[in-house]
């Protein structure tokens, strides 16, 4: 790349990147879309590495969101303090913020300080659109070219155009038939609006809405407030910054900076460690009360550390706050319209007030709930509703924003083979990182769809996306290279991920515009990213680390595609492996077989219990040297049902007939079936085959019993997890073997198939996923031989015929040691005419199937499982 000492966006045809050119159009090294907190701050960096650059803005100055909206009341809800820059330190000492949460008014301002401080405005040009932007593969540049038909080539393309920038246009009937007066908050003029004496509607009832209707209420002389869905709202306390919090950061700023780089959302904070549900009513109460009276927008959310992932946690916040709104407003039916009920609280982004309920108590203040009456029209002189008609003087709407995508694709950006962004995106975004997308080469987003971006205090996501581009060029610079795109296998990987961590929050369940969904026809995909400030700034940092992982780089220096994916775990799978590395545990296999078992036995407290089943009875069976213990789990609906008989996981050492209750349970309730999980005799006091004996004494016993248990006995399948599912399908080529009556199905969960042979899986997953290679040799040592490994009733896959077994399902786990001599068994049962199905669970380990509740994501895999068994059992 070119390294131009001077950026002026004047630099027209001085600074020609390949003569290729279109006549007079302006050439640089980077062009950027808008002058808000990204495009000012990105624009500093690349002049300070001396690349050319240009950027645009509709806008007639700096400032972005801040420079539109100028509706009453805007505010930041993030603290002053906390929303500004930290690049540079001295820029915080000659900035004083005077209030703790800033007005639209002052942080323009400082932004326009910014802009005079780092002589920024000479970079842009404004009052400018950029209408479209065309890659050339061939050439390895993008061609803008603006709405005066100017054009501009670069060789990197930066969208800075903010989340929350383009209006959605209003969707209500009869919009545009009002003759009076009509504003959008987020395009408010920059004259004085006077409202005194008027008659005012404001239909929307959001942040934008939330802050803007005290200060209307206050000049109208009516006003009403149409409300499709009622908010959350928390007092924000505002007032002077705090002197003590000013005290304590200015005691160590690059610390307290520091923090918030690596913290949840941006803003150091403490996080709490507490479920909502395991204190009593009364803490609880106090600590909402606690939070509301400190106000903000993070206090209350995080009171507790499960009200964002666990609906009976978030009702009762939810509930604390209605309570709360059903306090403040008088009249009770107002009260109740204003109760938010159809989504669990902070799944739409919470407003903070400034005493917005007590608006509803002033007799000039009407609110309408759409719920109720809908708007039939807007008409010439007011809004029609199925209920009344309201005249009126004045029109705000607050209706809010295309948020995330919408500035985005609104402008025509075309990359390789004529594909436009808008195509691709057709069905939600696809990015990787929320930073780049494939086939757009050398196109960079700030703060885009797939990374925390809105979810966080957006100057901190801005820092660290601005840095990461800036570091990229700076090392495609010294590489020689010039192009950089992210290959479509890390992309798709990527929205898996993103996917993956909402699902696991209570973040879906709203109609939000995270969600997409406050535009209609916009598809429904949570467009954030919500594993947080901190996690996600350490992936983007990974991704360098590891040699730009997932992107392919290209340019005169050569060429280097090191795809893979970043982040393959599940996240929640990610989350425990990390919790139980912190609880710093010893590993099984340097224990004592006591302890080891007593450290097992001791994990079964901690989990979840799993559904309730209809009953659940213990009794004793007669296994092959004398009673041993079993465990029935019996659905609620009529029989007879079909039987599984549950032999349970612990490698023939550890565990017993209850120990896989979560499991077993949910297989009942997923299957309607009865399962019957029995114990067996254990290594080393029981050595092979004494396990498999038990196990063939049980398939005998469920037999015998099937009608007494409630079951049918021409209905029996056999399961098992780990070395349950070894002695499973070895109890099913028994009995083939016997020529018994034909099981109906075998399911095989993360199965011991082959001690006899060495796999891969077993070298790349042999360490750091709980099963460790170790464990696994540990307890074949506890249970046979070497010899006694390659016996078919150790070693199933040593079977010399593998034909006539029961229609099988499969499962193995992408980070099991064990995973590919399951995958061999698999092959072989269907290479020999078998029926099978092989589930393969991405991003799961060993112990993700029996961590019912505790591992979400593994619910699709035993769903799986479930389906294949109760199409066999009835
Ligand atoms: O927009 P919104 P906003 N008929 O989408 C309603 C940030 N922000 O501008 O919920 C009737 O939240 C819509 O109803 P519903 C902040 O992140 C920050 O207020 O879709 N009503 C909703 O009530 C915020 O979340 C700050 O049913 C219609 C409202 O209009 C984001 O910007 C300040 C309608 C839109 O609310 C957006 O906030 C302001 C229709 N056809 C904004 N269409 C601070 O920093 C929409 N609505 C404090």
């Amino acid at each position: 790349m070119s390294t131009m000492a001077n950026t002026t966006p004047d630099a027209t045809d001085r600074a020609v990147l390949s003569g290729t050119e279109p006549r007079g159009a302006t050439s640089v090294d980077v062009a950027v879309v808008g002058a808000g907190f990204s495009g000012l701050y990105l624009m500093h960096r690349l002049a300070a590495l001396g690349m050319s650059a240009i950027g645009f803005d509709t806008a007639e100055d700096v400032g972005g969101t801040w420079y539109w909206n100028r509706y009453p009341g805007a505010r930041c809800d993030v603290e002053s303090l906390d929303y500004s820059y930290s690049f540079d330190p001295e820029l915080d000492r000659t900035w004083e913020w005077s209030e703790r949460y800033a007005t639209q008014s002052e942080i323009l301002a400082y932004l326009q300080h910014v802009a005079v401080r780092f002589d920024l405005r000479r970079h842009f040009r404004f009052e400018t659109r950029i209408a479209s932007a065309v890659w050339s593969d061939e050439t390895g540049r993008w061609t803008l070219t603006t709405d005066a038909g100017d054009l501009v080539v670069c060789r990197f393309y930066v969208m800075a155009s903010g989340c929350l920038s383009l209006p959605k246009q209003p969707d209500v009937p009869g919009a545009g038939t009002f003759e009076g007066e009509v504003y959008t908050t987020g395009r408010w003029p920059h004259e004085p609006v006077d409202l005194d004496g008027k008659r005012v509607a404001v239909i929307g009832t959001g942040s934008s809405a939330i802050q803007s209707i005290p200060i209307i209420a206050a000049h109208a002389a009516e006003l009403t407030v149409f409300q499709r869905t009622p908010n959350f709202s928390l007092p924000a306390r505002n007032g002077p910054v705090d002197a003590a919090k000013r005290a304590e950061i200015d005691a160590d700023r690059a610390a307290y900076r520091e923090r918030a780089r690596w913290s949840g959302a941006g803003v150091p904070r403490e996080r709490s460690e507490i479920s909502a549900l395991s204190v009593s009513e009364e803490d609880r109460r106090a600590a909402y009360e606690k939070a509301w009276n400190t106000g903000g927008l993070f206090s209350l959310g995080s009171a507790f550390n499960d009200l964002l992932v666990n609906e009976a946690a978030n009702r009762t916040v939810a509930e604390f706050i209605r309570g709360k709104i059903a306090g403040i407003v008088d009249d009770p039916e107002t009260a109740a319209s204003l109760m938010p009920d159809s989504y669990p609280f902070g799944t739409k982004r919470p407003c903070l007030d400034d005493h917005y309920f007590e608006v509803y108590n002033q007799p000039h203040v009407q609110l309408v709930d759409l719920r109720k009456e809908p708007i039939s029209t807007i008409t010439r002189t007011g809004i029609e509703t199925a209920e009344q008609t309201i005249e009126i003087d004045v029109l705000v709407y607050a209706t809010g924003f295309d948020a995330m995508t919408g500035a985005l694709v609104s402008v025509d950006i075309t990359g390789r083979n004529g594909l436009t962004l808008a195509q691709k995106w057709a069905d939600g975004p696809k990015t990787y990182l929320g930073l780049t997308t494939a086939d757009f080469p050398n196109l960079f987003m700030i703060t885009g769809p797939g990374s925390p971006s809105v979810l966080s205090n957006m100057v901190v996501s801005i820092e660290q996306h601005v840095d990461w581009i800036c570091d990229s060029l700076v090392f495609l610079g010294e590489h020689g290279m010039d192009r950089i795109e992210p290959t479509l296998a890390s992309e798709e990987a990527w929205g898996t991920h993103v996917n993956d961590f909402a699902a696991l929050t209570l973040f879906p369940q709203a109609n939000s515009w995270y969600m997409g969904a406050n535009v209609p026809g916009k598809p429904r995909v949570f467009l954030p990213y919500v594993g947080g400030v901190d996690g996600y700034r350490q992936i983007c940092n990974d991704v360098v680390e590891r040699g730009y992982l997932g992107f392919r780089l290209d340019g005169p220096g050569g060429e280097s595609c090191n795809d893979g994916v970043i982040r393959p775990l599940k996240p929640d799978v990610a989350t425990m492996l990390q919790f139980i590395e912190d609880l710093g545990m010893p590993q099984l296999e340097t224990l004592s077989v006591a302890d080891a078992r007593a450290m097992s036995n001791a994990g079964r407290e901690q989990r979840p219990t799993g559904p309730d089943v209809g009953t659940i009875e213990d009794g004793t069976y007669p296994a092959a040297t004398g009673q041993l213990d079993y465990r029935l789990y019996r659905p609620a609906s009529p029989g007879p049902h079909g039987l599984i008989l549950y032999l349970h996981g612990g490698g023939w050492v550890l565990g017993d007939a209850t120990s896989d209750d979560p499991l077993c349970r949910d297989l009942c309730d997923r299957t309607d079936a009865i399962v019957v999980s029995v114990d067996y005799r254990h290594a080393p006091e029981a050595r092979f085959p004494a396990a498999v004996d038990d196990a063939l004494a049980a398939l005998a016993w469920v037999r015998s019993e099937a009608t007494r248990l409630g079951g049918s006995p021409d209905r029996i399948a056999v399961a098992g997890w780990s070395a349950g599912a070894n002695l499973a399908t070895v109890v099913a080529q028994s009995a083939r073997n016997d020529g018994a009556p034909s099981l109906r199905c075998q399911a095989l969960l993360t199965p011991v198939t082959d001690g006899s042979a060495g796999y891969p899986s077993m070298d790349e997953n042999a360490d750091g996923y709980m099963l460790t290679a170790s464990l696994l040799n540990w307890f074949w040592d506890q249970y046979a031989t070497l010899e006694e490994r390659a016996d078919a009733r150790a070693s199933p896959m040593c079977a010399s015929d593998l034909a006539g077994m029961p229609p099988t399902v499969l499962m193995t786990c992408e980070f099991d040691p064990l995973r590919d001599e399951g995958a061999a068994y698999a092959e072989a049962l269907a290479a020999a005419g078998n029926d099978v199905t092989h589930v393969m669970a991405k991003g799961q380990i060993h112990t993700s199937i029996p961590a019912v509740d505790a591992l979400p994501t593994g619910a699709l895999h035993r769903a799986a499982i479930a389906d294949f068994l109760h199409a066999h059992l009835t």
